[in-house]
């Protein structure tokens, strides 16, 4: 069964599901952005988790494109997935490693048995990536891997995320 794809407008710290994916970093430590929301929200218990995983199997971070879950601590959710995007390049393409983290996370998920998942746009923050381009990566990539998940929600920050991401499913229904 294919998953039914759909779009909210707002803060994925509020939103429930049973995944949150977190927009971290390598450090999986904590930053601004998506990454800072989730902390703030989700209270220490997640953070604590993450400096588990930094002193045990992940002892020199998340590699890129890749992600782990944690506790959702006090977020209206069962886990958080943390994945790390790629820093947008105009010299290099990365775009394999920003769909790797959609692909990532959906293993995860499906690990876990997570129906529900919530992604930001990763890499589009701090990260820098053009907005069009990663909803057509994020778009492409989460309508072709395989998954059990049943429902995968983007939740945009801002109405140049939310169009973006509109516009791309006008063109490409
Ligand atoms: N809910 C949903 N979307 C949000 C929220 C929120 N609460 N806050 C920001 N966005 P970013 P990145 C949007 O910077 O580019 C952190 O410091 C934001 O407008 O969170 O992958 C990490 O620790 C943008 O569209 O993630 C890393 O160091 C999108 O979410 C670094 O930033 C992603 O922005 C990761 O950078």
């Amino acid at each position: 069964m294919t998953p039914t794809i759909t779009f909210v407008q707002g803060d994925i710290s509020r939103v429930s599901a049973d995944a949150i994916v977190n927009a971290a970093n390598s450090s999986l430590l904590g930053g601004g952005g998506v990454d800072g929301a989730i902390h703030r929200r989700g209270g220490p218990a997640i953070l604590e988790e993450c400096r588990r995983l930094r002193a045990s199997k992940y002892g020199k971070g998340l590699a890129t494109g890749r992600a782990v879950a944690t506790t959702a601590g006090n977020l209206d959710a069962r886990w958080v997935i943390h994945t790390v995007g790629p820093v947008h390049s105009t010299t290099e393409d990365r775009s394999d490693l920003l769909a790797s983290c959609y692909r990532e996370s959906l293993r995860v998920a499906d690990e876990l048995g997570a129906r529900t998942v919530a992604f930001p746009a990763i890499s589009t923050g701090v990260y820098r990536w053009p907005l069009p381009d990663a909803a057509r990566i994020a778009l492409d990539t989460v309508r072709t891997t395989p998954t059990a998940v049943e429902e995968i929600r983007f939740v945009l920050f801002d109405d140049q995320a939310y169009e973006a991401f509109a516009r791309h499913l006008r063109v490409v229904p």
